[in-house]
C-alpha cells in the first residue's frame, strides 16, 4: 500500500479521506520537521504533504536519488520553503493548493488595510487597557478608504481577489504591478515599476509569491517613496519586505502604518515591530479558517491521488 506522511496535525475530514486512499501516518507535532526528518520521511515514504515551515532545502535532496518518496504535496500555495529544482533533479514532483487559498487571502488583506487605516488594534489596545476617555470628534482619526487608490504588487489570484473586492466594495481606484498585465473585468492598470506603483498607493499590499526573486522587493528605496499617509500590507511572505527598513519607517512616521501577516523569521517578530502603534500583527492567519483548510487538505489529497493514479497533476509546481 502507498504510504504517506502527513507532517501535521490536520482537519479530521482531510486525514479520513487520506486514509481512504492510502496508508497514512500523522506526525502528531505542530513543528516543522527538522532536517534529519525530511531525509528519513523521503525514505520511508511513498509521498509527503508538507507544510509552512518544513524547510526542503537542496541538502535534504541531495542523497534523495532513488529514495522512496516521489511526490511533496505541499499544503498551502506558497512553496518558497521547498527546493523545487533540487526535486525535480531527484525526480521528486511537487504540488500546491493555489484555489483554496484565494478568497481567505484576500479577505485577510483587506482586513488588515481597514484595521491599519482605522487604527483598529491601536484603539483596542486602548480600550482593553482602561484608557478609553470617551468618544469625542477628533478622536484617533485614521485613513478613509473607500474611494482611495491600492497598488498592487503581484496581480495572480490572490492580488486579483485583493483588487476586487477593493473595486467593488470600496469604489477604490486600482493599480498594480505585475511582469505581465492581466486581463480583468474591472478597471484596474498596470504600472511599469514598484517604486511607481508604491509613489502612486494609499495603500500598498503585497501579493507576490515568496523566494529568491522576490526577497527584499519592498525595501527602503521602495518605502521611501510612500506617502507619509500611506500603508503597506503584506500577506504573502515576510521576506519579501525589508522588515529593518520598515521598522525605520513606521517609527519614523515616514508611512502612516502597516498591516502584516508574515514575517521573515516566523514565528520570530522583532521587539522594534512589536513595540510600535501604528503596525497590526497578525500570526499568519491568511487561510485559517476550517473550510478553507479543509480544501487546502483535500486539494493537497487529490495531487497525491493523481499522482498515484498516474493521471495528470492537477496543480504542478514548475
Ligand atoms: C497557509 C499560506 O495556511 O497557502 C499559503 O501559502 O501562506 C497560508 O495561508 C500556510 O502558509 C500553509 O501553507
Amino acid at each position: 500500500m502507498t504510504r504517506i506522511l502527513i507532517t501535521r496535525p490536520m482537519p479530521a475530514r482531510v486525514i479520513e479521506v487520506a486514509r481512504a486512499h492510502f496508508e497514512v501516518e500523522v506526525r502528531e507535532d505542530n513543528t516543522p520537521l527538522k532536517t534529519g526528518q525530511m531525509k528519513g520521511a523521503l525514505v520511508l515514504y511513498d509521498g509527503i504533504l508538507p507544510t509552512l515551515g518544513d524547510m526542503f532545502s537542496a541538502e535534504v535532496f541531495a542523497e534523495a536519488e532513488g529514495s522512496r518518496c516521489r511526490i511533496l504535496a505541499n499544503f498551502g500555495v506558497g512553496y518558497n520553503h521547498i527546493d523545487v529544482a533540487a526535486a525535480r533533479a531527484v525526480g521528486i514532483a511537487v504540488t500546491n493548493t493555489p484555489g483554496a487559498v484565494t478568497d481567505a487571502t484576500a479577505d485577510i488583506a483587506l482586513m488588515l488595510m481597514l484595521m491599519s487605516a482605522r487604527r483598529a488594534g491601536e484603539g483596542e489596545r486602548l480600550l482593553r487597557a482602561g484608557r478609553w476617555m470617551g468618544w469625542n470628534p477628533t478622536q484617533m482619526l485614521g485613513l478613509h478608504m473607500t474611494g482611495k487608490t491600492v497598488g498592487i504588487v503581484g496581480m495572480g489570484r490572490i492580488g486579483q481577489a485583493i483588487a476586487r473586492r477593493c473595486h467593488f466594495g470600496f469604489g477604490m481606484e486600482v493599480l498594480y504591478h505585475n511582469r505581465s498585465a492581466k486581463p480583468v473585468d474591472f478597471p484596474a492598470r498596470q504600472v511599469e515599476s514598484v517604486a511607481a506603483l508604491a509613489a502612486a498607493a494609499d495603500f500598498l499590499v503585497v501579493a507576490v509569491p515568496g523566494g529568491a526573486g522576490t526577497r527584499g522587493l519592498i525595501g527602503a528605496e521602495v518605502l521611501a517613496v510612500m506617502r507619509p499617509s500611506a500603508h503597506l500590507v503584506n500577506i504573502a511572505r515576510g521576506d519579501v519586505v525589508d522588515e529593518t527598513a520598515l521598522i525605520a519607517a513606521l517609527s519614523e512616521g515616514r508611512i502612516a502604518g502597516a498591516g502584516l501577516d508574515v514575517y521573515e523569521r516566523e514565528p520570530e517578530v522583532p521587539e522594534a515591530l512589536r513595540a510600535l502603534e501604528n503596525v497590526t500583527l497578525l500570526p499568519h492567519l491568511g487561510t485559517a479558517a476550517l473550510e478553507v483548510r479543509e480544501a487546502m487538505g483535500l486539494m493537497a489529497v487529490a495531487n497525491l491521488r493523481a499522482f498515484f493514479a498516474g493521471e495528470a497533476l492537477p496543480n504542478p509546481v514548475e
